[in-house]
């Protein structure tokens, strides 16, 4: 496909029980994932965008990988080895999402592979020395994987030639009710966490660690994501709804999404320590697939990642990536149905 005068590619993977995902080059994205419900019908699970070229601009960063940072690092600004950085900004002063040219608006390389049990799409880029105002050539890679257990696995590597930043996520909503017919509102969640950050007006995270216990954001018991939503709880109202860090606790299925109409049931494990949760709270009629207008609660993110802003902030980790030494981390989306 060409968009743009580049070669956009788009990868279809799908295993024996139909479970299929459909993965493209700009923006290393996720633009479908098939998943059955109980009666076996197979539906997407995940906000699209109808026309491909939407993808060019993408405010709300549909599917997308995200990089060289995840969220806002405050006044677009750093200081690491003693040297001061300063960021291209894309929200006020602020830089979100690794700036106006972040990794998600990159035409990436990719290769396919099969071996055994497993089909995977590696993507590949390269960022140079100083690009968005980081220092460092840093070459990513990002490995999408489906198994025949129905996993969604996305591993992060990277290496850098100099000190840098480096806190990769993927941006993609899920709406598990099947091609977006009911709001994530009614959907369950659950979260293994204790406490969140805190964010001032811009959603720049102050420094200071909350405790969920007893607030709206408290997800450690299963419950149904719109019942606290609307809650008259300051963070909620700041954000417009949810758009916060939570600090994982426990390894392993750290989060778990269910929809008890279609059965459809998601568990996240991680190796990171936080995921920011993101319910669409500035939807602006995007153009979306099944000829649909984004609003409000479509979907749901789960950019699981360092603390965003971290390296601002003293106790969190920094997301600093040494000269030389190897990123790697993953996420693991598993799909049931209950
Ligand atoms: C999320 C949010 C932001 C922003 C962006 C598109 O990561 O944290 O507030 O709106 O997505």
């Amino acid at each position: 496909m060409r968009i743009n005068d580049m070669d956009v590619a788009l990868i279809a993977l799908r295993n024996k029980n139909n479970v299929g995902v459909k993965l493209m080059s700009y923006g290393a994205s996720i633009v479908e994932l098939l998943a059955p419900d109980r009666g076996g019908n197979l539906e997407n699970i995940v906000l699209a965008y109808e026309h491909i070229e939407d993808y060019i601009k993408n405010v709300p960063y549909f599917g997308v990988v995200v990089g060289r940072t995840s969220g806002r690092i405050g006044a677009g600004s750093f200081k690491l080895d003693g040297k001061q950085y300063e960021l291209n900004r894309n929200t006020g002063i602020n830089n979100l999402h690794g700036g106006p040219a972040g990794f998600s608006f990159k035409n990436w390389d990719y290769t396919i592979k099969e071996v055994e049990d497993k089909a995977s799409v590696e993507f590949t880029c390269v960022s140079e020395d100083m690009e968005e105002g980081y220092p460092g050539k840093l070459e990513v890679k990002v490995i999408y994987t489906l198994t025949e257990d129905n996993e969604f696995i996305i591993e992060y590597q990277a290496v850098s030639d100099k000190n840098t930043l480096c806190n990769l996520t993927n941006h993609s909503y899920f709406n598990l009710s099947g091609n977006y017919k009911r709001k994530i509102t009614e959907q369950h969640l659950k979260i293994k966490s204790d406490s969140f950050l805190e964010t001032d007006n811009n959603l720049v995270p102050t420094g200071r660690i909350l405790a969920v216990k007893d607030t709206p954001m408290d997800f450690n018991s299963e419950k149904l994501i719109g019942r606290d939503i609307e809650a008259d709880y300051l963070p909620l109202r700041i954000a417009k709804g949810y758009d916060h860090p939570w600090l994982l606790s426990g390894k392993e299925a750290q989060v778990e999404m269910y929809d008890e109409q279609s059965g459809r049931k998601m568990t996240i494990s991680t190796t990171y320590p936080c995921v920011v949760v993101y319910t669409y709270n500035f939807a602006n009629n995007e153009r979306l697939k099944y000829n649909k207008a984004g609003s409000k609660y479509d979907g749901i993110c789960f950019e699981t990642q360092y603390e965003p802003d971290g390296i601002n902030h003293e106790g969190m980790n920094s997301a600093v990536l040494s000269a030389g030494s190897g990123y790697n981390e993953r996420t693991v989306f598993k799909l049931e149905v209950l």
